[in-house]
C-alpha cells in the first residue's frame, strides 16, 4: 500500500532512481538504445520495482513530478554516455496520463534543451490505454513531439491498447514487440505475430525491437524471422549508470 505522503517525501527525497537495460543489435551484439527503468529506493522496503508503486503515481497528483524525475535522470544519463562516445539514445517510459496534458511537450523540449541534447538522443516508449484513445489531445501532444523530433515507441506492441488501431493513428518510428510473443515464439500462433510485427515493421520503415529475450534460442529465431534489435536477460538486466558504462566499454 502506497500513502500520497510516501510519493511526496519520496520525491522530496529523490527515492526515484533509474536503472538503465541495454538494447542491442541482434546481428552486431552492438548497444544501439538503453531505456529507462524506474525504481524506488525506499528507506524502509528496499529497492522496489515499478509494479509495487505505478499505479499509485498514475492516481496520484505527483505523476508529472515523477515523470519529470525519471527524464532528467535519462537525460543527464544520456549526456554521460555521449561524453564517452556512444551515441546512443535513451527510451523513457511514458504514462499513457501525461499524454493527456498539453505542456507535456514543452517538458520535454525544455528537458532536451536544459541537457544541450538533441531531439534524437530520446525516444519515448508510449502505450495508449482505449478511454485516452478517444481523446483529441493525445493526438495533438504525440504529434508535437513527433514535430520536435523526438522518436516515439509504441511499447508493449501487440496487447490490447498498443495495436493496430493505434499504428494508424500515431506517428511511430518503432514497435517494442510484448515479451508475451517473444516467450511463446514456440507456438505457431505467437511466432506469427513476431514475423508479421517485422514485415510491419519493414513496410512502415520504423525500428522493431523484441522485448523480453531470455534464450540464445529466441535470439537466433528472432534474427531468422529478420528482427533487426532486441532487449532482454539474454543480453543484461537493467543496471545503474555506471554499470552501463562499464559494460559499454568491455563489451556485452
Ligand atoms: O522495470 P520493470 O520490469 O519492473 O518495469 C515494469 C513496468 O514499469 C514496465 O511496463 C515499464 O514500462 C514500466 N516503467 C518502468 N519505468 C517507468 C517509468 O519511468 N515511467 C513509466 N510510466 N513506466 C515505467
Ligand atoms: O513494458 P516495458 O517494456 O517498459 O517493460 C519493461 C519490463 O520488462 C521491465 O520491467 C524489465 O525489467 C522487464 N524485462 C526486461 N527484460 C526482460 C526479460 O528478458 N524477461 C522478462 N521476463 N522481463 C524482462
Ligand atoms: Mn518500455
Ligand atoms: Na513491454
Amino acid at each position: 500500500l502506497v500513502l500520497g505522503g510516501d510519493l511526496a517525501r519520496a520525491l522530496a527525497e529523490d527515492e526515484f532512481i533509474v536503472e538503465f537495460q541495454p538494447i542491442v543489435d541482434l546481428g552486431t551484439g552492438e548497444v544501439i538504445a538503453a531505456e529507462a527503468l524506474a525504481r524506488w529506493s525506499h528507506p524502509d522496503h528496499g529497492e522496489l520495482p515499478p509494479a509495487k508503486f505505478l499505479d499509485a503515481i498514475e492516481r496520484s497528483t505527483q505523476l508529472a513530478a515523477f515523470a519529470e524525475s525519471v527524464l532528467n535522470q535519462a537525460l543527464s544519463a544520456a549526456v554521460t554516455w555521449r561524453a564517452a562516445g556512444y551515441i546512443i539514445p535513451v527510451a523513457v517510459n511514458v504514462s499513457p496520463r501525461s499524454l493527456l496534458d498539453p505542456r507535456f511537450p514543452d517538458s520535454i523540449e525544455a528537458g532536451l534543451r536544459r541537457h544541450g541534447l538533441p531531439p534524437e538522443a530520446l525516444v519515448l516508449e508510449v502505450t495508449e490505454s482505449l478511454m485516452l484513445s478517444q481523446l483529441e489531445v493525445v493526438d495533438e501532444v504525440l504529434g508535437a513531439l513527433r514535430a520536435a523530433g523526438i522518436v516515439l515507441a509504441l511499447d508493449d506492441f501487440g496487447t490490447g491498447y498498443s495495436s493496430l488501431s493505434t499504428l494508424a493513428r500515431v506517428p511511430v518510428q518503432e514497435l517494442k514487440i510484448d515479451r508475451d510473443f517473444v516467450s511463446g515464439m514456440d507456438s505457431q500462433a505467437e511466432a506469427a505475430v513476431v514475423r508479421s510485427t517485422v514485415e510491419l515493421g519493414r513496410s512502415l520503415q520504423v525500428m522493431v525491437v523484441a522485448e523480453g529475450v531470455e534464450s540464445e534460442d529466441q535470439r537466433r529465431r528472432l534474427w531468422e524471422l529478420g528482427c533487426p534489435a532486441g532487449q532482454g536477460y539474454l543480453f543484461a538486466r537493467a543496471m545503474p549508470l555506471n554499470a552501463l558504462l562499464a559494460a559499454l566499454a568491455r563489451g556485452f
